[in-house]
């Protein structure tokens, strides 16, 4: 059983959001000792430790408990709070602050040499995505009805293996559309980093910790904007 007198934040081990993440956090104060395996970093300046892990995973590590914070995009927070719905599992985790970094939007793109009158292009299409909620709350709202093919990478190819039409994936800059053939022809979600944290208040010392470190993400983040 873990002691509720330190804070515990979930961030990415490696990948696009971890160096911000970590520089983020030593900006407002926080130094860290790394373990061993380097997936538990103590936190010596302060009573906050970190947890290294896979980005898809730190909704549910926030939800069952096992972290109180997390650094992840708006896009993994909201696909899994929109799985949980649908399962009807209560909401669990909440985005209480915009990071600035990890800055990309979910589109539909399709091949380059379609024309796209609009989403109704979509009709009866199977789409590739990695974000099958996002996707569907958005054909919904079009009023498409549209096929979702789940595949969990390499979604830009699925066209040219015949496995979809179409496809709903991340862009920043587009170049790995360009280089695939495809075009971007819908934003269906704009996303970037956010604190995440449980959608129930803390009932213990975690909680002044957590608005302590507020304050200075906040002052952070003011001197960046
Ligand atoms: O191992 P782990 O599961 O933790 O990592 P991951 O591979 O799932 O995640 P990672 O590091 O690729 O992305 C983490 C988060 O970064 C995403 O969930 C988004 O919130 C954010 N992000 C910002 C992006 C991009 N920009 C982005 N461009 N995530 C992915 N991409 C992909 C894009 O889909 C394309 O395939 O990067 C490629 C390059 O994009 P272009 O448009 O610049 O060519
Ligand atoms: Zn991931």
């Amino acid at each position: 059983m873990r002691t509720h007198d330190r804070l515990r934040i979930a961030i990415q081990k490696s990948g696009r959001l971890s160096d911000p993440a970590r520089d983020l956090l030593a900006r407002a104060g926080l130094a860290f000792r790394e373990s061993r395996d380097r997936l538990f970093c103590y936190g010596e300046s302060l009573p906050i430790d970190l947890l290294l892990v896979r980005d898809d995973d730190i909704p549910g590590l926030i939800a069952e408990g096992t972290c109180d914070l997390g650094v992840v995009g708006q896009n993994v927070l909201e696909e899994q709070a929109l799985e949980r719905a649908a399962s009807g599992q209560p909401e669990a985790y909440r985005a209480i602050r915009e990071l600035g970094f990890g800055r990309c939007r979910l589109s539909v793109a399709v091949p380059n040499d379609w024309d796209w009158p609009g989403p109704g292009r979509l009709a009866g299409l199977r789409i590739a995505t990695s974000y099958p909620q996002l996707l569907a709350r958005w054909l919904a709202a079009q009023g498409v009805a549209a096929d979702p093919v789940v595949l969990s990478g390499s979604v830009e190819i699925a066209p040219r293996l015949g496995k979809a039409e179409a496809i709903c994936d991340l862009v920043s800059t587009g170049a790995t559309l360009m280089a695939n053939q495809l075009k971007e022809a819908a934003k269906v979600f704009e996303s970037q980093a956010v604190l995440a944290a449980p959608a129930q208040p803390f009932g213990d010392a975690r909680a002044e910790l957590a608005a302590m470190l507020l304050r200075r993400l906040d002052a952070v983040l003011s001197v960046r904007a």
